[in-house]
């Protein structure tokens, strides 16, 4: 017997896109159920952004969600770039008029997503299979899964594909209607996560002949570093030892002479791409987040592009149920991809300019000539007060985009 649910908004994904999307329709009285194809835990599991924008923790607070992350979270004035021991600071809040970025951890936000979404009562379906969306293109989409080996229907107005980059949502999209602009990187970033305390109490961005490197953390005494490693290394190849060695060779030394060293908690390898789908939405179905778009996370701009596209579709929802007004509906992927190609944009820029290509033929130019020009475009970026600002503005996130009046 086919179980029927009934909603306004059927949410595909309890990452922090689709729990952000959910508690912000919750709070508008806009009824929603999320899906998700995993469990909670596993989700958590996840350790992945550190870097909230200011819209973005501007975001979770509209939410109401933003008690711990007030709290806990660490507001962060500048950052640095370090060529070889040289060490540049960008003074954002100095260079955009007082904006800052927030470090909170991608698991800390989404757990008291998890939490606010639980206390209000409002369903998370976990560990669906076989998700299917149907009719997306008519007046009464619906999605189908199996959950308990039970077949279940959900008939909706609209459908948030919030199911990341090897979600179903995308592929639902007609290919024929799809375009889709990929580069994949020659490099992947081995991420360590330690109960140790951080080297610097803002990130550095470290670029040097051996390969770039990332200290960042989650907290006083927990640290998140990553080293560029070629694509063909496994996480098996790296012991913790190999990692603070070829850690500290990274690190401008006087930063290397304070590192702290323990046992990794986590370590994994992530390949990097810069990838956009267009457009972000069909019919009644719209894309949000990874579903639609992949950054290197050389900027910190992935979770918080997701950020930018539930901030546009709450926007929108929240007129069409309010006012019945559906003009804006159709403007949803056009309004989120001009801020999602500045991402895109600002996060190729920062990978360019601070990776190693090693013996990489980079488009039409041998890599010593690529590296050359990356080398002249870091040094008058970092080297001028103009060319931090640029680097700042981007980094701290530009403004949302407010719905244009008629
Ligand atoms: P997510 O992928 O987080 O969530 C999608 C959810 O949909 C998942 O829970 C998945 O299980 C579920 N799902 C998939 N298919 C489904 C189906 N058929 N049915 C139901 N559910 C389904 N960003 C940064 O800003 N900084 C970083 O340092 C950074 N590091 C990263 C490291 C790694 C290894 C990865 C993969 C990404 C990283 N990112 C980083 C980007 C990352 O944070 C994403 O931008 C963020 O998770 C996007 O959130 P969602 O759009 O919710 O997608
Ligand atoms: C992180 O802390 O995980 C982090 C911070 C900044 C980045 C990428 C990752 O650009």
């Amino acid at each position: 017997m086919m179980k029927t649910i009934k909603t306004q908004v059927a949410i595909i994904g309890a990452g922090p896109s689709g729990l952000l999307l959910g508690q912000l329709l919750h709070k508008q009285g806009i009824q929603n159920i999320i899906v998700e194809r995993v469990t909670g835990d596993y989700v958590l599991g996840r350790i992945r952004a550190g870097i909230l924008e200011q819209g973005f923790a501007d975001l979770v607070r509209e939410a109401g969600v933003s008690e711990n992350m007030d709290k806990f979270g660490d507001v962060h004035e500048g950052f640095e770039i370090a060529v070889g021991d040289e060490r540049i600071r960008i003074n954002m809040a100095g260079l955009t008029g007082g904006k800052t970025v927030v470090c909170y951890g991608q698991v800390d936000i989404t757990k008291d997503l998890m939490d606010a979404r639980a206390e209000a009562g409002l369903e998370t379906l976990y560990e669906v299979e076989s998700t299917e969306l149907h009719d997306v293109d008519s007046e009464t989409p619906s999605v189908t899964f199996i959950q308990n080996g039970e077949p279940v229907t959900i008939k909706c107005d609209y459908i948030a594909g919030c199911d990341g980059f090897h979600g179903v949502s995308r592929q639902t999209i007609p290919e024929t209607l799809r375009t889709e602009h990929e580069r994949v990187y020659p490099f992947g970033w081995l991420g360590l996560l330690s109960d140790t305390p951080p080297v610097s109490p803002e990130l550095i961005y470290c670029k040097t002949p051996r390969g770039f490197a990332l200290a960042s953390m989650r907290s006083e005494t927990r640290s998140r570093y990553y080293l560029q490693v070629p694509l063909t290394d496994k996480v098996e190849d790296w012991s913790d030892d190999k990692f603070w060695t070829e850690l500290k060779k990274r690190l401008p030394a006087d930063a290397a002479s304070k590192l702290v060293t323990g046992p990794s908690i986590e370590k994994s390898i992530a390949p990097l791409r810069s990838f956009v789908c267009e457009p972000m939405q069909y019919g009644n179905l719209f894309l949000v987040g990874d579903a639609a778009h992949i950054v290197p996370p050389t900027g910190a701009k992935g979770l918080n592009l997701a950020a930018s596209d539930v901030a546009t579709l709450y926007k929108i929802l929240t007129k069409v149920y309010e006012t019945g007004d559906k003009r804006y509906l159709q403007q949803y992927s056009e309004i989120a991809l001009r801020r999602v190609w500045h991402g895109e944009r600002f996060s190729w820029w920062m990978s360019n300019m601070l990776h190693d290509y090693g013996n990489v033929q980079v488009g039409d130019m041998t890599k010593e000539t690529f590296t050359r020009f990356m080398e002249s475009e870091l040094s008058y970026y970092t080297g001028t007060e103009e060319g931090r600002k640029v680097i700042a503005q981007q980094y701290v996130g530009l403004p949302y985009e407010e719905l244009s009046d008629y």
